[in-house]
């Protein structure tokens, strides 16, 4: 990337944006990470954009305004949030996409991160190890839009030669930031919960195993894909990526472990049906041998950092 050319992370707000600007900013400088979301936010960063990314004349005009090179398209409605909101979910979820890639077709960008998801998979497809080409059923707003989006960005790649990106994200766990509408939001509101009630209801049951991720680890894996060169990244629908999978009692136990009398019971509700037919743990060795995708954190590791981290802020 040339020294004047710039990266927009649209969706900047979201957890995995407010980490990946962060991130990206460290690596390249403030002045050449430029984050946006449909609304600024009350106390607005530096360079930071109002933009909907289904506003394509206010897209263009940002991405001429800084010069943007590169897209790193996060701006979605999550598993849960979609089903109550169908036209709006699938709307956000393709047209945003499509705006984002015919920025390359018309040559004003030359590379693109989106994210896909777990979600892709569906009641038929075999949920241990899943592998990366397998049957895909999606029963949700949210899978058939990510589903969708990958054959397009397979299309864009093979017909017009667009240069994007993608990982499969399984449900992902952070400290600095909330998730927002998706089913493995759990794994991150347990946490919260253990150090400010010491107890914790879930809405999946004890025994739902799902792909789980660390921030800091999905956060490698999305600069990781996008600095890979062009011709290693030999799949342009989307990777599997994995790095661990556990269950609500699995975390609730190893939580225990660090917050003496942790209390955790169940509830679950209508986000279990969209748990039950997501792969309960992923095969990613494609992403391992063509971009050299490595974690760095397990379920042990992760949950002493996250405790470590909440209990100082
Ligand atoms: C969700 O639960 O909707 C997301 C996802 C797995 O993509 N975290």
């Amino acid at each position: 990337m040339d020294q004047k050319d710039r990266i927009l992370v649209i969706g900047a707000l979201g957890q995995v944006g407010q980490e990946l600007v962060e991130t990206l900013r460290l690596r390249y400088g403030t002045e050449r990470v430029i984050g946006s979301d449909i609304r600024l936010p009350e106390n607005p960063p530096e360079l930071f954009e109002a933009v909907d990314v289904l506003d394509t004349e206010r897209l263009l005009a940002i991405v001429r305004k800084y010069n943007i090179r590169y897209i790193y398209h996060l701006a979605a409605l999550l598993s849960a949030t979609a089903e109550q909101k169908i036209k709006g979910g699938w709307r956000l979820n393709m047209q945003g996409l499509f705006n984002v890639l015919d920025l390359a077709v018309e040559g004003h960008i030359d590379k693109i991160f989106w994210p896909s998801s777990i979600a892709v998979f569906g009641p038929s497809t075999p949920r241990v190890d899943t592998p990366q080409t397998t049957v895909m059923d999606p029963n949700t707003v949210y899978g058939i839009s990510k589903l969708a989006g990958e054959r397009w960005c397979d299309y864009y790649h093979a017909r017009f030669g667009v240069d994007v990106r993608s990982i499969r994200y399984p449900g992902l766990i952070g400290y600095k930031s909330l998730p927002g509408g998706g089913t493995t939001d759990y794994a991150v509101d347990i946490f919260h919960a253990a150090l400010q009630q010491g107890s914790y209801t879930s809405f999946l049951g004890p025994d739902t195993r799902l792909p789980m991720m660390y921030m800091p680890d999905a956060i490698k894996a999305t600069i990781g894909i996008m600095d890979a060169e062009a011709a290693s990244v030999k799949i342009r629908s989307s990777y599997n990526i994995a790095s661990m999978s556990f269950t609500p009692a699995e975390i609730g136990a190893e939580i225990g472990q660090h917050v003496p009398g942790f209390q955790l019971d169940y509830a679950p509700d209508h986000r279990q049906a969209i748990a039950d037919s997501w792969p309960q743990s992923i095969v990613d060795q494609d992403a391992r041998a063509d971009w050299g995708w490595q974690e760095s954190y397990d379920l042990a590791k992760m949950t002493a950092d996250m405790l470590l981290n909440l209990k100082k802020q």
